[in-house]
């Protein structure tokens, strides 16, 4: 099982199961161009490099932070010991911030880092997450905060804020200020957390699961509704709404609406059918830019499955009722919001696609792109180039004899607009700068950064920017 980030396990040949992957997914992408007319734009799951699940999106400071779990490689169960972290401003290229919040920040939890969610308060971001605490061998409630949405992230009481013995915590703030804590499989519970988040009053009640509020559940005695798990709670135009896992197994996404936060709650149907090659599913549900967005996750990465998730995303409208659309996993995933500025620092690890990297802590404490073996690649989606650039300048680290950087438009065999230099630093994390003429770059495209050299590992990439 590789594990991840990997540092210090530079051992040139070495090729872990991400790689393998990720080779699947060239050979996957190659036939879909193959097979399909038009550009390829299968950009959904939106993280290629390792396996995520349990996305919960947060907009914030016009930005999406996601944030999700983390399928260890070849997981024959719910392996999961960190918690991952993606942003971006534009729905389709998306920043690696690394696992700011793992089993380790939490020294009474055990294993099982699971379906979590962060809110912001307070200046404050709070992400609750369910773990076995060590001394029970019970799932409970952990809460961490930071000060930043990309961590690092604390824990904030040293102990579980709930000894649940049941999973999945989402967290909602009404408008009147007041918090609410739900989570639960096979019940549904709720609790109104006091306005420091990491505290609550009263004890945790359950949510009556009727057939009325949760759908009509068959062929299951113990569980009369379709609740199983992962309830994400919101409000929109004066409406909760209560979407959910439902029915086992395999999952689909259905919800509930209400007039008020603990209901009463009326069932409304499906949101996503059962589909995509995962056993369980999980939303996440926001309103960012004037579009509203679906997150969920599926089996659909090479090698992916029940216990091998990935995040995707759709985009979609609510009906002129407030009700939801039934809305079905595509690869094309949401459309992209505006362009992106090829002409500003760009980190190497804000990513559409890409094919046999990884990322990684750097030194000075943010992330690049390492692990690069020849004819690996990233794409970043829709720079708008304009009039056009001059010149690509990258930088990137080698410990050993580094390579090239191929500027391509468009696709991985698309017009060369450039080849940039890389040649050794000294050190993985030595970092310099090259630069090399741009031509042809104008109008809007895809860029594809697409590495070349000889065996094992060639550079790393930091970040890189055009010049206009
Ligand atoms: O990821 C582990 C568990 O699988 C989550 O807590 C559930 O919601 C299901 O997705």
């Amino acid at each position: 099982m590789a594990t991840f980030p990997r540092p210090g396990r530079r051992v040139s040949g070495a090729r872990p199961a991400p790689r393998f992957r990720a080779l699947l997914a060239v050979l996957g992408l190659a036939l879909l161009v193959l097979v399909a007319p038009g550009p390829a734009r299968a950009d959904n799951p939106i993280v290629q490099h390792v396996y995520t699940a349990d996305p919960a999106p947060l907009v914030y400071n016009g930005r999406v932070y996601l944030y999700t779990g983390h399928d260890e490689d070849n997981s024959t169960y719910f392996t999961m010991k960190d918690w991952r972290v993606w942003s971006s401003a534009d729905m389709v290229n998306w920043t690696d911030h690394g696992s700011p919040l793992s089993l380790s920040t939490f020294s009474w939890a055990s294993a099982n880092a699971w379906a979590g969610q962060v809110v912001q308060r307070n200046n404050k971001f709070y992400w609750y997450v369910p773990v076995t605490a060590r001394a029970t061998g019970r799932m409970s409630i952990g809460v961490a905060v930071a000060d930043s949405p990309t961590g690092p992230f604390r824990d904030a009481l040293g102990r579980p804020l709930a000894d649940t013995n049941e999973i999945d915590p989402t967290v909602f703030i009404d408008d009147d200020g007041q918090a609410y804590l739900y989570w639960g499989n096979p019940n549904l519970w709720y609790v109104k957390l006091n306005p420091d988040m990491i505290s609550y009053a009263g004890s945790p009640a359950k949510i009556p699961l009727t057939t009325a509020g949760f759908g009509t559940r068959t062929g299951d005695a113990n569980r009369p509704t379709l609740y199983e798990e992962g309830p994400w709670v919101y409000k929109r135009n004066g409406l909760y709404y209560l979407v959910f896992a439902a029915k086992c197994c395999s999952e689909f996404i259905a919800y509930s609406t209400a007039p008020g936060p603990l209901g009463p709650w009326t069932y409304r149907g499906t949101v996503m059918p059962t589909q995509g090659g995962s056993f369980t599913n999980h939303p996440g549900v926001i309103d960012f830019q004037g579009g509203s967005y679906f997150f969920y996750h599926n089996g659909a990465l090479p090698g992916g499955g029940g216990y091998t998730r990935s995040v995707a995303v759709e985009k979609f409208s609510y009906r002129s009722d407030n009700t939801i659309p039934t809305i079905t996993m595509t690869t094309a995933g949401a459309p992209q919001i505006g362009t992106l500025d090829p002409f500003v620092r760009q980190e190497a690890e804000t990513i559409a696609y890409e094919s046999g990297i990884e990322t990684e802590s750097t030194s000075t404490g943010g992330r690049d792109v390492g692990f690069i073996d020849n004819g690996d690649w990233i794409k970043v989606r829709g720079a708008a180039f304009g009039a056009g650039a001059r010149t690509f300048t990258a930088a990137v680290a080698s410990a050993a004899g580094g390579g090239k950087i191929e500027v391509r438009l468009d696709s991985t065999t698309g017009q060369l607009a450039g080849t940039c230099t890389v040649g050794g630093t000294g050190g993985w994390q030595n970092w310099t700068t090259t630069s090399c003429p741009v031509t042809g770059a104008s109008g809007t495209h895809d860029v594809y950064l697409r590495f070349t050299g000889g065996s094992g590992y060639l550079f790393n990439v930091d970040w890189w920017q055009f010049t206009a």
